[in-house]
């Protein structure tokens, strides 16, 4: 199926790139677990020529993920953090970036940490318009980086807003789509530049791949980052695209299924006398609930709550899980459990933490698609030993 089928979303992820095998029939596409490619003389091959540059099981995926961000291109590169990476060698030295002051505890470790010497960054609430608006005009900046929701505070930007403005400047709008997938909210459609994603999460679903993904409409920016990604390296394997292709035939059956059990886990979170607050963008009580409702066709699967109490408090819980598992990473079809402060988010500064409300009594949840009677009574039981 070509990957600008109209055919719905559930659709086109099992049948765009999922074709049968042309010279078999094999109704699952082999895996093409090669580096290298036959020439019948110098220059002379098929397409393709070494697999760092190119592979058919690789381009299968790319095809498929294409269609579901609604994007003329995509690259598939061997991490999230990779997509990223690629993102910040194709921009000139010197350029200024805007980034959400709440992001993933590697992004901003890449940021302040390596890609410091040659960029200049700023960290800026993206969910306040007035001064995102006010530092846009002032920084005038090459990239903004939007995570939205933000990991873990769950903080929802208004990407057609963002865009709006971003185009007074000329800045070029990324947005980090992981905990959204493109199931539920496809950014390039809202006036973004580019999609990232870490397809370590919802987009291959069974936590047995680290793979990112980026997504975009311009040619000319696109044969950049594929040629950054030939000549930097980072490419992702034939058998970890072949697994992505295959966990991603599914992703919209799991994005609902997640969702469905998010909602009623952050419901009973909400009641719960040993809960202080919660944070779900599903709820009334979250401060872009309405945005979320605007721009994305779902709230996704994460929620983060505090705990009454502190480190004790959250050391108590945490040991006391059961069927979450205590693990960082996030998106795949069986619950994980975390603690920000310690684990995804130890590589931010911690007064950074405090401003942000990363404390001692935050918890992350991936919710999975397990029993939803099975989620409760294990949370449940954990509450008891607090
Ligand atoms: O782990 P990797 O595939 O390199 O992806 C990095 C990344 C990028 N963006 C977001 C929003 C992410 O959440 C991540 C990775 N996050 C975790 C491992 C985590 O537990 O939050």
């Amino acid at each position: 199926m070509k990957k600008t089928t109209t055919a719905s979303f559930a659709t086109r992820a099992i049948h765009v790139g999922g074709e049968p095998d042309p010279t078999t029939g094999a109704i699952m596409p082999p895996i093409f677990q090669t580096s290298t490619y036959v020439q019948s003389s110098p220059g002379e091959h098929k397409g393709y020529e070494y697999s760092r540059t190119h592979n058919p099981t690789r381009d299968r995926l790319q095809e498929c993920l294409a269609s579901l961000e609604e994007a003329k291109h995509c690259l598939v590169t061997a991490s999230g953090l990779a997509a990223t990476s690629l993102i910040m060698h194709a921009l000139p030295h010197g350029s200024k970036i805007l980034c959400g002051d709440d992001v993933y505890g590697g992004t901003y470790r890449m940021f302040s940490k390596v890609f410091h010497e040659t960029h200049e960054f700023e960290f800026v609430d993206t969910t306040d318009l007035k001064k995102l608006g006010e530092r846009i005009q002032k920084v005038k900046p090459a990239l903004i980086w939007l995570e939205t929701p933000t990991n873990p505070m769950l903080k929802i930007s208004d990407i057609a807003a963002v865009a709006k403005l971003a185009k007074k400047v000329k800045a070029l709008v990324v947005v980090d789509n992981t905990f959204m997938s493109p199931y539920f909210q496809r950014p390039l459609t809202l006036g973004a530049d580019i999609v990232i994603h870490s397809m370590t999460k919802y987009i291959n679903g069974h936590s047995d791949v680290v793979g990112g993904a980026l997504m975009l409409n311009d040619d000319a920016f696109f044969e950049k980052l594929k040629f950054l990604q030939n000549a930097v390296g980072p490419c992702l394997a034939p058998f970890d695209s072949w697994l992505v292709l295959r966990g991603i035939k599914t992703l919209a059956v799991r994005m609902e299924a997640t969702q469905k059990n998010a909602i009623e886990i952050a419901k009973y979170l909400e009641k719960h006398p040993k809960v202080q607050s919660v944070i779900y963008p599903g709820l009334k009580s979250h401060a872009q609930h309405a945005i979320a409702k605007k721009q994305a066709s779902g709230f996704g699967g994460m929620i983060t709550f505090f705990l009454k109490g502190g480190m004790k408090e959250s050391r108590r819980f945490l040991e006391n899980v059961r069927l979450f598992a205590l693990a960082e990473s996030l998106g795949g079809v069986e619950s994980l459990i975390e603690h920000p402060a310690i684990m995804t988010h130890a590589s931010i500064p911690a007064a950074i933490r405090q401003q942000l409300g990363i404390h001692d009594n935050l918890i992350r949840l991936s919710v999975g698609i397990e029993g939803i009677e099975d989620l409760k009574a294990d949370l449940e039981a954990a509450f008891k030993k607090v």
